[in-house]
Order: structure tokens, then C-alpha cells, then sequence
């Protein structure tokens, strides 16, 4: 018998890779989709349109919000895995919505682990965690005895499920863990993130549909790695015999400005920094041009300086090790998204 998982967020960066991989790997995938009022399933529709997996892939409708939904949905699947990926995961639009961030990203979760508990409590639980949790950090790198201080409704979201997901591990004995994420990125990362933000405004710059870029805060610093190795790691948490936590990240950090500069020296373009706060500007060194402006809507009531993941446990207990760096990552983002916008029309910009 093949295993099945069940898999919320299907449609998002992380839960079109995770379907990828569980499928090949002999999985019956579920996935649950929000109503739109628009289809937004282009991270999966290749899924559904393979003759070879269409009959192991199955969506269906349900909310967070909404538990019902839930309820109906595990009934059908009956799944020996429950990955939760969904969530309001803007942190920038956590401060504009922390009611519904707050509904969805933290109760959701409860929401999810009630019906499994119901339903199947036997399948084993994977939270989708954050290095969010660390935000103003005490200590560096992070690892999974750092202790939490959250910067935003998100992070305060995420902390309320991470200790949900302890809570029905040690409560219930249910086999129930939180993968703690460090920022992952890729070609289908949502267009307001920044690094897709950026790569995507370097193909617009390079194809003369810009002029520029506006970015809020440049000295924030991420450990950035790559979406696909990181769902690997979501699979790995939930083979191991004892259910616990992990850290999952590259151990290396850069700044917004350096990652700007990364992707911008993908299409031969070296920048130049110059002023400060609100009047920075990147220039070309070329020809002088301003590439980069800084745009105070992007700045955050309370940021994340710097995050940097000590991802030892993950090595040395999951055999878990990033596989795409740094500086292949922002390559096939900016070589992505040139593609892409060389095969879109002229009108195509994407809106900030
Ligand atoms: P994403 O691209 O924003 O995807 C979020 C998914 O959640 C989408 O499928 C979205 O559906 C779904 N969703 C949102 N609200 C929902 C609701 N009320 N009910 C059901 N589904 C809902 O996020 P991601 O980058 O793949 O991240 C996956 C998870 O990992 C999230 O929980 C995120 O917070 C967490 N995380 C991400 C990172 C990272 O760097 N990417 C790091 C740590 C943790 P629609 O398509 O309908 O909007
Ligand atoms: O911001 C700064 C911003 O929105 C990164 C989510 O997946 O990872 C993600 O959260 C940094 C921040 O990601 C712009 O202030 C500057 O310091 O790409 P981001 P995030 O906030 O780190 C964590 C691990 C998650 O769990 C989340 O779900 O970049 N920044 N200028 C900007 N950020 C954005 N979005 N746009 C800018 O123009």
C-alpha cells in the first residue's frame, strides 16, 4: 500500500515542491485549496496535468478558518502524514492584518491538529515553523534551544502554533513536530518576498520595462536557501523514529543590499551604493543609473536585523544538508525570471 499525506498551502512556493517530491516518491497526495475568486493553482497545474500523477494527486476545498472543512477533508484522505503549510506568511502584511494573521497562522494550526487528533490521530504532524520565532535574536547562529522573541503578528502567529504542536506531542503522544525554516527562495517564491521582488525587477530593468527597484530595509541580513532542498528536510522530520524538532537552514547570512547586488551582477550590472537612510541609492556603475531607491512603505514597524541558522541537528540526525548555495540560487531566480518576462508582453510589469 502506498502512503498518502495531506498537504494545506498545496498551492504556495513550499507546497508545490513538497507535492512534487511525495509524489515521486510513490505518495497519494491531498492537497487543500481556498476558494478564489480567481484559479491560482499555476505552481501545481503541471501536477494535475500529468497522465502519470493525476490519479495520485487529489484537491480539495477547505479553509484554515474553517474546521469542518478540515474534518471532511481527512475523513477522506485518511493520510499517514499531515504537512501544514498554510498560513498568511507575509510578514510586512502581518502588521496590516494581525486578526486574520492571527486566525489563520496561529489558530489555523490548532484548528489542523484538533482534527487530526479526532480524525487521525495516528498520522504523523509536520508544522510549518520559522526562524521568525528568533526575531530579535539573544543569541547567533540560531539553533533549536534558542530561545524566542518575535518581531510581528507573524512571528507571534507562528510562536502560538509552534507551542500547539509541542502541546499535542506531549498531551496526546501524538507524533507531531515543528520544521523551524529559515528563509527559503526560488523561482516560485510570491512576488512581494523580497529576493523574488528583486530578481524579478533585475529581468524588468534588463528587459528596459524599468527604470529601478524600491526596497525598504537593506541592512536586514537572512540565511537564504533554496525552497526544494528545504521540503526535503519537512519529509525527513517525519521518517525519524522519535518525533522532535529541527532547525533547517544554510548556516551562512547576507543582506539585502548584497542579495540586490548578487542579482543585479547576473546581467553584468555592478552597483554602486551611495547616501544614506532614505536618500541610498544603487547605481550602475556603468553608466551611473539608478537601479535601487529605498521606499519607506517597505520598512516594518519592528524588523528582523539578522538571522543565521545552526542547522547541526538537522546534519548530524536527519543527514540533512543544503545542496543549492547562495549564489546559485539568486541565479536561477534572475535566469527565471528573465525567461519570463522576455515571454510575457511589454505591458507586463508586476505591480509593487
Ligand atoms: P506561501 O507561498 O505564501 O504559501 C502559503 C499557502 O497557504 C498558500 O497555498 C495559500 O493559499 C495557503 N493559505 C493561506 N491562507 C490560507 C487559509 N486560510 N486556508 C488554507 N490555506 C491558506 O508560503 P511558503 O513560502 O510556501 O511557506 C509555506 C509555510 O512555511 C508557511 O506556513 C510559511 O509561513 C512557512 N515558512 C516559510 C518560510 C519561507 O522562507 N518560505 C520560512 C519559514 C516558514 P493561496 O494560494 O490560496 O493563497
Ligand atoms: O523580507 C527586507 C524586510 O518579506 C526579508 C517569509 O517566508 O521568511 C519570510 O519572511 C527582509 C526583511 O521575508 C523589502 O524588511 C527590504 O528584513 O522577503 P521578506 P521575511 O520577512 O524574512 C520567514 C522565515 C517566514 O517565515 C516568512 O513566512 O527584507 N526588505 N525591502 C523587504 N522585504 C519585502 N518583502 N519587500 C521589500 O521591498
Amino acid at each position: 500500500m502506498s502512503k498518502s499525506a495531506l498537504v494545506t498551502g498545496i498551492t504556495g512556493q513550499d507546497g508545490s515542491y513538497l507535492a512534487e517530491l511525495l509524489l515521486a516518491k510513490g505518495y497519494d497526495v491531498h492537497g487543500v485549496v481556498r476558494r478564489a475568486s480567481t484559479f491560482n493553482r499555476q505552481r501545481i497545474d503541471h501536477l494535475r496535468d500529468d497522465p502519470d500523477l493525476r490519479s495520485r494527486f487529489h484537491l480539495h476545498y477547505g479553509d484554515l478558518a474553517d474546521s469542518e472543512s478540515l474534518t471532511s477533508v481527512l475523513q477522506i484522505a485518511r493520510p499517514d502524514e499531515v504537512y501544514n503549510l498554510a498560513a498568511q506568511s507575509h510578514v510586512g502584511i502581518s502588521f496590516s492584518m494581525p486578526t486574520y494573521t492571527g486566525e489563520v497562522t496561529g489558530l489555523g494550526s490548532v484548528r489542523l491538529l484538533e482534527a487530526v487528533r479526532q480524525i487521525s490521530p495516528e498520522a504523523r504532524f509536520y508544522q510549518a515553523s520559522s526562524s521568525e520565532l528568533f526575531g530579535k535574536v539573544v543569541e547567533s547562529p540560531q539553533s533549536e534551544t534558542t530561545p524566542f522573541h518575535p518581531r510581528s503578528p507573524y512571528a507571534v502567529a507562528k510562536v502560538y502554533a509552534f507551542w500547539a504542536t509541542v502541546n499535542y506531542r506531549e498531551a496526546y503522544e501524538m507524533f507531531a513536530v515543528n520544521g523551524i525554516l529559515f528563509n527559503h527562495e526560488s523561482p516560485r517564491r510570491g512576488e512581494n518576498f523580497v529576493t523574488r521582488k528583486i530578481s524579478r525587477a533585475v529581468a524588468e530593468i534588463e528587459c528596459g520595462r524599468r527604470d529601478f527597484v524600491a526596497l525598504g530595509n537593506l541592512e536586514a541580513r537572512r540565511d537564504w536557501g533554496f525552497a526544494g532542498d528545504y521540503v526535503d528536510a519537512m519529509w525527513r522530520m517525519l521518517q525519524v523514529d522519535a518525533a522532535q524538532d529541527y532547525v533547517i537552514g544554510t548556516g551562512q547570512s547576507c543582506s539585502v543590499g548584497e542579495f540586490a547586488e548578487a542579482a543585479f551582477r547576473e546581467v553584468g550590472r555592478e552597483i554602486d551604493w551611495e547616501g544614506k537612510g532614505e536618500n541610498r541609492v544603487g547605481r550602475d556603475r556603468a553608466n551611473g543609473d539608478i537601479l535601487v531607491r529605498i521606499d519607506r512603505r517597505y520598512f516594518r514597524p519592528a524588523e528582523v536585523d539578522m538571522l543565521l541558522a545552526d542547522p547541526t541537528k538537522a546534519r548530524q540526525e536527519l543527514d540533512w544538508q543544503p545542496k543549492v548555495d547562495f549564489a546559485e540560487l539568486v541565479r536561477m531566480m534572475v535566469a527565471h525570471d528573465l525567461a519570463v518576462v522576455r515571454r510575457e508582453g511589454p505591458e507586463s510589469v508586476i505591480p509593487e
